[in-house]
């Protein structure tokens, strides 16, 4: 039998109709690369984030959480979004430093020390760091801070010169420079791996947030928080910018939507983290030290140093950010 014109039409309508209404009524299921384990407050918000979009999108988008690095190892994280093999992932947004310095603003040693200034300076860095992703096909969602960091040692710390030497746990580049700095001989190991690289004798002192040190048991391996204050490096959850445009407008704007709620409450889970982690720590037994002045004053002199290398590197787009913050 042959087909006339308007009877193949028809056919051919009807089954691409049939066809878009089957595809509309499946739900999209979204992989989501995170580099923390799940207790870890950043993770204990994406998966509220994740209920969010889901209901909001009456089951339209799902999204499935892959953490610890179980699906991309933490550096592998951005480049699966960037090139579409993911649509959405989190990292540490300071991993990307390396790429241009603006990225590293916020692990900047004493720049930003407490909550809002960390605020300002996400404002100051948003708008900078917005620019640059969507050259790479990327959009940010939301970022939330790590608690201020602290220093965690298995002797008392009291002038810089205390640390030279000591083999230092570090996260990025800028934590591995300031370690250098301080004379102390700097290892990357991801939180995952915290306990086992201080049982194997890798690495005596870290860097991090009192959440990282009491969700690693940190008081099994060392003797004192020294409570430096730091800095407040965050985490950043980003989409890739094709795969947003493939959602429905309404889609999209529940993302929008969940992910304004996810910064906020992930800002006020970091704040609430801040004591009760310290308060964890300082119950199992680690003495928590308010830090002395000889050793602030070293700690900050090499923050100074670091920051004009910072300005240097962060060239006009640094300039932008820092006077904005400083606004
Ligand atoms: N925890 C993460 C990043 C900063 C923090 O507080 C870590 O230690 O790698």
């Amino acid at each position: 039998m042959k087909f006339s014109g308007r009877k193949f039409f028809l056919t051919f309508a009807c089954v691409v109709g049939i066809c878009s209404l089957a595809i509309s009524s499946f739900a999209t299921t979204w992989d989501m690369p995170t580099p923390y384990p799940d207790k870890t407050f950043h993770t204990v918000n994406i998966i509220q984030f994740a209920k969010d979009v889901e209901k909001a999108t009456n089951g339209d988008l799902k999204i499935k959480i892959h953490s610890a690095g179980s699906l991309f190892k933490h550096p592998e994280i951005s480049k699966a979004v960037r090139g579409g093999q993911v649509p959405i992932g989190e990292f540490f947004l300071s991993l990307l430093s390396n790429e241009n310095a603006v990225f590293g603003a916020d692990s900047q040693p004493f720049l930003a020390t407490n909550y809002k200034e960390a605020k300002k300076l996400w404002d100051a860095q948003k708008p900078v760091i917005t620019k640059l992703l969507a050259k790479q096909n990327m959009m940010p969602l939301f970022s939330v801070p790590w608690p201020p960091q602290g220093l965690y040692t298995k002797k008392p710390i009291n002038s810089v010169a205390d640390l030279k030497g000591i083999k230092f746990r570090a996260y990025n580049a800028t934590l591995e420079k300031f370690a250098n700095l301080v004379g102390a001989a700097p290892t990357q190991v991801e939180v995952p791996d915290i306990p086992q690289a201080f049982a194997t004798g890798r690495v005596d002192a870290m860097i991090t947030s009192p959440s990282t040190g009491a969700n690693s048991k940190a008081w099994d391996f060392i003797t004192h928080y020294t409570d430096i204050q730091a800095w407040l490096p965050k985490n950043i959850v980003v989409v890739n910018k094709r795969a947003f445009r493939k959602l429905s407008k309404a889609d999209q704007a529940a993302i929008l939507t969940a992910a304004a709620a996810a910064e906020k409450r992930g800002w006020e889970m970091s704040i609430q983290e801040t004591a009760a982690k310290t308060a964890i720590l300082k119950k199992n037994g680690v003495i928590i030290v308010t830090p002395s002045k000889e050793l602030m004053d070293g700690l900050k002199k090499v923050g100074a140093e670091m920051l004009m290398e910072w300005k240097k590197d962060a060239g006009a787009e640094g300039a932008v950010l820092l006077k904005a913050y400083y606004n």
